[in-house]
């Protein structure tokens, strides 16, 4: 059977923001809240792909090192709850239109490609807790965590001995050269 990997397009968190993330969801959600996700795994997912083969990889990966665009800054001050995916976020509530535009390009490459996309409207938000299955009071957004974006990367999601591991594999420069 020929190799896949379940991959995805993805925003990092600089190291800096990641620690004081993890700080305020200590401060803010009890553990009964739901299951952290660990810092290293925190991202923002731009174009989620399914497990797909290492010819398809190869065709995404060269498609998505056209895009020309400049980066942006994202700014995190908003979060939630998704009753239905049982998750607790972090966003923007103002997401910059160069998010939303590298968004468009990587899931609508992949949609071309044979990848699967909800017809659900993108949401960019980063995941801090999964398994929130009941409504817990959301901290009022009183936070304003910001950083320039300069490149994406393709990740590949495993599970490995109980836990979740993201790998980035590939990484692209945001450059309008
Ligand atoms: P989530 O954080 O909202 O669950 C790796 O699993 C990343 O891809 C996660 O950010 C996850 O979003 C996202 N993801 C997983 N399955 C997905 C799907 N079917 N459609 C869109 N995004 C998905």
């Amino acid at each position: 059977m020929p190799e896949s990997k379940r991959l995805f397009f993805a925003i990092e968190l600089p190291a800096d923001i990641q620690t004081q993330v993890i700080h305020w969801r200590a401060q803010h959600f009890p553990p009964e809240a739901g299951r952290p996700v660990a810092a290293a795994n925190l991202h923002l997912t731009l174009a989620f792909l399914g497990e797909i083969s290492a010819e398809k990889q190869r065709a995404l990966e060269g498609l998505a090192g056209r895009i020309r665009q400049p980066g942006f800054t994202l700014h995190l001050d908003d979060a939630g709850q998704w009753l239905r995916s049982r998750v607790i976020w972090l966003g923007s509530r103002q997401p910059p239109r160069g998010l939303l535009q590298l968004a468009d390009m990587l899931r609508a490459q992949a949609s071309r490609s044979g990848c699967y996309q909800s017809p659900q409207p993108f949401h960019p938000h980063i995941t801090l807790l999964r398994d929130a299955s009941r409504a817990v009071p959301i901290p009022p957004p009183g936070f304003r965590w910001s950083f320039p974006v300069s490149e994406f990367a393709l990740y590949e999601s495993q599970f490995i001995q109980g836990r979740t591991r993201y790998t980035p594999l590939n990484r692209w420069t945001l450059t309008t050269e």
